[in-house]
Parts: C-alpha cells; sequence; structure tokens
C-alpha cells in the first residue's frame, strides 16, 4: 500500500510539472483528489488493512494529499501568472505609434455660396424658407402667371411625375405657398434644388439650385427692388462693385429686370472673364405680376411687391472662377476642398 502511495504522488507530481495550461492542472486535480480520484480509492481500500495500521496509512495519505494540493496551488499560480503576462502583451497599445488620420470634410462651393447669400439677406431682416422639390403643377406654373400653352411647361424642359405633378423648375412655388397662408408683410428667400430636362454640359445639369427672395409689403417700390439688390451685390462682389438694371420679361413680374454686376475682376475695364465687357450677369427680378398676387389671395391694389431668383451654381462658378459646372458635381474632394 505504501509503495502505491508513493507512485500516487510521484506521478501526480509529475503530472503537474508537465501541466502547461491551466485546464490540465484542473484535469490533474480531479483525477487524483476528486471523489473518484486514486487517492480516494486508496483511502476506501484501507478496510484491507490490519485495524492497526489504519490510523498511520490514513495519516500518510492525508498528507500525501497536502502535498499534492500545495504542489497544485503552486502550478497554478504560476500559469496564472504565465497567462496574465501573455494577455497584457497581446494586448500592448504603443502610444509612440502615429494615431490614424481621419479625414475632414469640406463645405462644397455651393453650401459656402448659398451661406453667404443666406447670411447677406438674413442681415436685411429676411426670413428663410424650405419647401418641396415635388410640386404641383398648379403651384410651379399656374400660380405664377405660367399658363398652359406658356413654352416653359414643355415636356422637354420640364420633369413630369403625372400630368399634375412636376419636379418644381424654380423655388417660386415655396413663395407662392407663403403668400397663400396670408402673414403679411413677407421678407423672405428660398434656397434649394430645381430641375430642368437639361443636356449636362459646362453650363447645364437637369438638377441645380436657385434662390429666390420675395418682399411683399404696402408701398414697396422698383426703387426697394434696386436699393436691396445693390446691396446684396455689394455685400457678394466686393464695396466697389456697380449694377446695372436691363429690361426683360418674366411672366411673373412686370415691369422684370436682368441685373449685371460690375465685373469683380477687371472692375468693368473689360477682361477674358466678363468677355471685354466689364459687365456680369447674375440674376433676374421684378415687381410682382398683379395676377400672381391675386391668384394667391393678395389684394394687389392694397399690397405690391418685388422679387428676384439667382442661380446658386452660377454665383459659386464665378465667385470661385471654376469654369466648368460638372465639377461641382463630381465630388472629388482634390477639387473640392480648394475653396
Ligand atoms: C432668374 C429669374 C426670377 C422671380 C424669379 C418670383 C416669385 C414669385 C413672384 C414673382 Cl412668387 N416672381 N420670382 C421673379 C423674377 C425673376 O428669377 O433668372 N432666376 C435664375
Amino acid at each position: 500500500m505504501q509503495e502505491k502511495l508513493k507512485k500516487i504522488r510521484e506521478e501526480a507530481m509529475a503530472q503537474i510539472d508537465h501541466a502547461e495550461v491551466l485546464d490540465r492542472l484542473n484535469d490533474v486535480r480531479v483525477s487524483f483528489l476528486g471523489k473518484k480520484g486514486e487517492l480516494t480509492q486508496l483511502l476506501k481500500s484501507m478496510k484491507n488493512l490490519a485495524p492497526e495500521e489504519r490510523p498511520a496509512f490514513g495519516q500518510m495519505v492525508n498528507e500525501t494529499r497536502a502535498q499534492i494540493e500545495t504542489h497544485l496551488e503552486k502550478a497554478m499560480k504560476v500559469l496564472e501568472e504565465k497567462a496574465l503576462e501573455q494577455q497584457l502583451k497581446a494586448e500592448e497599445i504603443d502610444v509612440t505609434l502615429p494615431a490614424k488620420k481621419n479625414p475632414v470634410g469640406h463645405r462644397h462651393p455651393n453650401t459656402i455660396a448659398r451661406e453667404e447669400v443666406e447670411r447677406i439677406f438674413i442681415g436685411m431682416g429676411y426670413e428663410v424658407v424650405e419647401g418641396p422639390e415635388i410640386e404641383y403643377d398648379l403651384y410651379n406654373f399656374e400660380k405664377l402667371n405660367i399658363p398652359a400653352n406658356h413654352p416653359a411647361k414643355d415636356e422637354q424642359d420640364t420633369f413630369y411625375i403625372n400630368k399634375d405633378i412636376v419636379l418644381r423648375t424654380q423655388t417660386s412655388p415655396v413663395q407662392a405657398r407663403v403668400m397663400e397662408q396670408g402673414k403679411l408683410p413677407i421678407r423672405m428667400i428660398c434656397p434649394g434644388r430645381v430641375f430642368r430636362s437639361d443636356e449636362v454640359d459646362a453650363t447645364h445639369s437637369p438638377s441645380f439650385h436657385q434662390i429666390e427672395g420675395l418682399v411683399v409689403d404696402k408701398n414697396i417700390t422698383f426703387a426697394d427692388l434696386k436699393g436691396t439688390l445693390e446691396q446684396f451685390a455689394k455685400e457678394m462682389f466686393g464695396e466697389n462693385t456697380r449694377t446695372k438694371f436691363r429690361p426683360h420679361h418674366f411672366p411673373f413680374t412686370e415691369p422684370s429686370a436682368e441685373v449685371d454686376v460690375s465685373c469683380f475682376k477687371c472692375g468693368g475695364k473689360g477682361c477674358r472673364f466678363c468677355k471685354g465687357s466689364g459687365w456680369i450677369e447674375i440674376l433676374g427680378c421684378g415687381m410682382v405680376h398683379p395676377h400672381v398676387f391675386e391668384m394667391c389671395g393678395i389684394d394687389p391694389k392694397e399690397y405690391t411687391g418685388f422679387a428676384f431668383g439667382v442661380g446658386l451654381e452660377r454665383i459659386a462658378l464665378l465667385k470661385y472662377e471654376i469654369d466648368d459646372m460638372r465639377l461641382l458635381y463630381e465630388n472629388d474632394t482634390r477639387f473640392l476642398k480648394q475653396f
């Protein structure tokens, strides 16, 4: 029996010494010290001994158990430390490595130009209002005095969803909706995306952006229109900018005008930029047509007003001297981040 005990102890110690992982140590514990373990079996077989031999043998078994346990504890500690060390090594962070660069975005030239226009008109007390890009024919055309047979309504110019619904060709329907709400006076601008069935080239795109403005109050005159747009031109293109109003025709305004600004490159002397004329066309405007007022529920005998429309891309291309509109839509950040 003593021989067997010695063999068990040596075997256990050897297995503990060879264990390389904690799980293996646990197996060793179970197979020697567990309920069905070898040492427990040996203790059970003590009944084969003579009664006077039992206490001494029992004590020997207990000592062996204690020795194995102590050895197991030590081995466990060593393995636990080794595992922790490995984990720390695997999760090591080198704080001296260069950080991953987070590319920062950039405002689009259209956005910069829009925010500049908004800033100028907000400074003059205007509200910024937005509206739907998909509109009723009624608001996009009819209420703006563009009748059924008008060439602008041609399928070649307008994207039709069905015979009553279009992709808006201008942002004026937003203004028609505000007028209909009947809260007067009105001082508003409405920036937004508009659509026309155009082929893509250096100056055209089927989807582009507009900012329209509208003022409605008692006693608004063409002088208010002129002063407002002169102020806008100076803030947008420089203090020395002069403006020129040329007669024009729009269905929704009467009288109507197109506005040129003195070339901000050459100051009006004439250069490649203004094609030698000294003037650059920037917007269209006019006094709101009485018929438009009537269709939007405003009495034209009591109220007058002016309106204007600016192409946002046109402003961005001019201001940043970009010669092809397509560059604005390609979203190449090498191009966009220059502005
Ligand atoms: C242009 C010309 C213009 C308007 C837009 C307008 C809106 C209402 C009533 C009357 Cl609700 N007029 N808008 C007026 C004149 C010109 O835009 O060439 N835009 C790029």
